[in-house]
């Protein structure tokens, strides 16, 4: 056998272990090892049967993602060749029986479905998550998936890429059995009862492909709910295109095609960029200065300041986690609003099927309430979530520090305000850090963990492993004004605003980004949070704006006329009860006549150039960010931008869109709107530099990086 897979007997039962943590992918010599196994069981007249199972935490998490990269790369040039070694264990004339635990995803779900039998424990999850690398199974999963579930379920696991679990997949056919107690002892147990029986083969069953005419329907509505659910990406479509030649074609042929559709996936700009989302994803949690080792603060208990929308969703999120938490508010009334609007968040989860009452009541009896300090007295953790405002949290920062234990973490939501600075009303800036959550905090996976100039570094470490507990994507970030979201977010929708002063119309702006992949449009995000926070945020830091740099007109008269956005039926956008957009006759109006007073120019601004400037204003910032040292990779500023602000992560994020696009080509675009629109479009520097000597944001590694001070 190879290094990454273990053979063993059980009496007359072969067991088959595969050993590549962390994950068990099958990273080459995985593949190679069950073969040989496999081989072994066949030429032993002693052993009857086969169990396959992972060893450690999990089965088979899936292919070697960076294999993938390898190839895409050109760095490795013969394919992953996984298909033929899952007919020789489907040929094997001795049962071969999966025992799956932790994860079978991806390829193991595969090698899973080439097996003869599959049992697993019930907390196992099994599925083809494919699509969020931008690509569909290529191992026979559009194949054989079918085969075992039915059309519609194949679609349905294929398409979102969710996993299911064991307990859920012994309904629909998937799993044969679920295994209580010892996993392994079980599925020995179950290969000797089927030990002799003639073995199934997947790939040879019939009865869940339906025909032509039950199908046609059912794959036309995939196609158009695909279209319109994932807006512009090519995989879930690729997906169905595969699921339906298995339908239509014989297996072998069938696998053909899925393998060219699995390649067209593979090698296109939409998997490059999701592949290097999902590795940015898991390199955020590497800091320079804050090794793995770093000792940390157990976090057994939070309180939290600020019953408000933040400070609930904030106390869901930590129940979620199992960890108690207490919210203190000035007075009992606000405390009141706030459970009452926790109780009602998770009675909408409830009704919607996201939580069973028995959940609900277990997270309810975490949260307690207080109008004292003293009851922070012996919580692990703070996170103030009180109104933004300086003055205030200088003076809870003030309270907390003389009501909090020493070694206790003292956090600040804050979204705009200096952490160096709150920290210092304390007597323990070490303890004091941001955790920047995004609202709703209970459903936005990202969190920006804020360095202040003192924070320690047990505290970050704390923070990050924290977040992950909390099932948040944790993001270390300097401390600058706006962090590294906000920071680029800022200019993104004064640009928008810009170009509607220039001639677009609102809807024209949010379309050219939706079309191109944007969660929302910037005004209808500005709507929707409330035009009077950014129009307050203007307000407090005008004074650190460029001396004569041009600023935005138009939002502050909105805000002005109350026009707020959703919460007062009327924005950029007018809504109804239901808070349904319509285009509105009156901004048109006004706009034009506030345009005419101006004196701007007007003129039709194109789709190419709205994007054009909205993306690349964002990327100027991003570079500036980066080259400062506020965040420490670029791949870390493109996990935010997927995960807190509607990115489309087929794009990569940000950086990585604009290096895909070339840093000489996006130098050039943002140099001409220089010089059409002054001083705000001004390169930056490291964008300058890079595109100069022909690299990328990726390549860029800085010295020593604000965010690892
Ligand atoms: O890691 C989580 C996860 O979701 N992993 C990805 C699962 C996935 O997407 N599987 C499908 C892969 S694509 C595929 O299988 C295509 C296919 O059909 C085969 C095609 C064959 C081609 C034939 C051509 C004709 C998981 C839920 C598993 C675990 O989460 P945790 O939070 O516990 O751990 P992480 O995410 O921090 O991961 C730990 C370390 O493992 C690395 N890793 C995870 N999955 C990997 C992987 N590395 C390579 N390949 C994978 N599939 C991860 O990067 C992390 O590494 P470090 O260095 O950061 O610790």
């Amino acid at each position: 056998m190879t290094d990454l897979v273990r053979y063993t007997k059980n009496g007359d039962v072969g067991v088959i272990t595969i050993e590549n943590p962390p994950v068990n992918a099958l990273s080459p010599g995985v593949p190679e090892g069950i073969d040989e196994a496999i081989q072994a069981i066949a030429k032993d007249p002693e052993v009857k049967a086969a169990v396959l199972i992972g060893g450690g935490k999990t089965f088979i998490a899936g292919a070697d993602i960076k294999e993938f990269v390898k190839l895409t790369s050109g760095t490795r040039q013969n394919d992953i060749g996984i298909l033929p070694f899952l007919l020789k264990i489907e040929d094997s004339t001795k049962p071969v029986v999966v025992a799956i635990h932790g994860n079978a995803l991806g390829g193991g779900l595969e090698v899973a479905q080439a097996c003869h039998y599959r049992v697993a424990s019930a907390d196992a999850r099994v599925g083809q998550p494919e699509v969020n690398l931008g690509i569909i199974p290529g191992a026979g999963g559009t194949q054989r998936l079918p085969r075992l579930v039915g059309v519609e379920k194949a679609i349905e696991m294929c398409t979102t890429g969710k996993p299911v679990k064991a307990s859920e997949a012994v309904q629909f056919g998937l799993i044969d059995r679920i295994i209580d107690g010892d996993l392994l002892a079980g599925a020995v147990a179950f290969a000797r009862e089927v030990a002799g029986k003639p073995t199934r083969k997947t790939r040879e069953r019939t009865e869940k492909l339906g025909n032509a005419e039950q199908n046609a329907p059912v794959f036309a509505a995939a196609r158009e709910s695909a279209r319109k659910k994932y807006r512009g990406m090519i995989c879930q479509l690729a997906a169905i295109d595969a699921i339906e030649a298995a339908t239509k074609l014989p297996f072998e042929k069938g696998c053909e095609e899925e393998a060219r559709l699995f390649y067209q996936c593979l090698y296109s700009d939409q998997s490059k960029a999701q592949i290097h989302a999902f590795f940015a994803e898991r390199e955020v949690s590497k800091i320079p200065d804050v090794p793995k080792d770093t000792p940390t603060i157990p976090v057994n208990s939070v309180a939290i300041v600020g019953a408000g929308t933040m400070g609930g969703g904030i106390a869901m999120v930590c129940a979620n986690a199992g960890i108690p938490v207490v919210i203190k508010d000035t007075d009992q009334a606000a405390l009141d609003h706030g459970l009452a609007t926790i109780q009602k968040n998770y009675a909408t989860s409830v009704k919607r099927g996201r939580f069973t009452q028995q959940y609900v009541d277990e997270r309810l009896k975490l949260i307690k309430t207080t109008l004292n300090y003293a009851d922070f007295a012996n919580a692990d953790m703070v996170i103030e979530a009180a109104f933004e405002n300086m003055a205030l949290k200088k003076e809870i920062f003030a309270e907390l520090d003389r009501a909090c234990k020493r070694g206790a973490i003292i956090s600040s939501n804050t979204s705009t305000l200096n952490i160096d600075e709150i920290a210092a009303v304390t007597s323990r800036p070490e303890a004091v850090i941001g955790m920047h959550f995004f609202s709703p905090a209970n459903v936005m996976r990202l969190l920006e963990v804020v360095r202040g100039r003192k924070t320690g570094k047990d505290v970050i470490a704390t923070c990050m492993q924290l977040s992950k507990k909390l099932g948040k994507v944790g993001v270390l970030v300097g401390n600058c004004r706006g962090f590294v979201g906000n920071r680029m977010f800022l200019p993104y929708i004064r640009e928008a605003q810009f170009l509607v002063e220039e001639g677009a119309t609102p809807e024209q702006v949010d379309k050219a980004l939706v079309d191109w992949g944007m969660a929302m449009g910037p005004l209808a995000v500005g709507d929707l949070g409330g035009l009077d926070i950014a129009y307050r945020i203007r307000k407090e830091f005008r004074h650190l704006e460029k001396p004569g740099a041009r600023q935005p007109f138009v939002e502050d008269r909105l805000v002005e006329m109350g026009r707020l956005g959703q919460k007062t039926g009327s924005g950029w956008y007018k809504y109804d009860g239901e808070r349904r957009a319509s285009s509105d006759p009156e901004i048109a109006s006004l706009v034009k006549k506030w345009n005419a007073e101006s004196g701007i120019p007007q003129r039709q601004i194109s789709p190419e150039e709205i994007v054009d400037r909205e993306i690349y204003i964002m990327v100027n910032e991003g570079a500036r960010i980066l080259e400062e040292g506020f965040a420490l990779r670029a791949g870390d500023i493109d996990t935010i931008y997927v995960n807190g602000y509607g990115f489309p992560a087929y794009r990569g994020g940000p950086m990585w869109y604009a290096d895909t696009v070339g840093l000489k080509k996006v130098y050039d675009r943002i140099s001409e709107f220089h010089r059409q629109h002054g001083a705000l479009w001004e390169p930056a520097p490291l964008l300058k530099k890079l595109a100069d000597s022909g690299k990328k944001f990726a390549d860029y590694e800085r010295d020593s990086a604000r965010a690892a001070d």
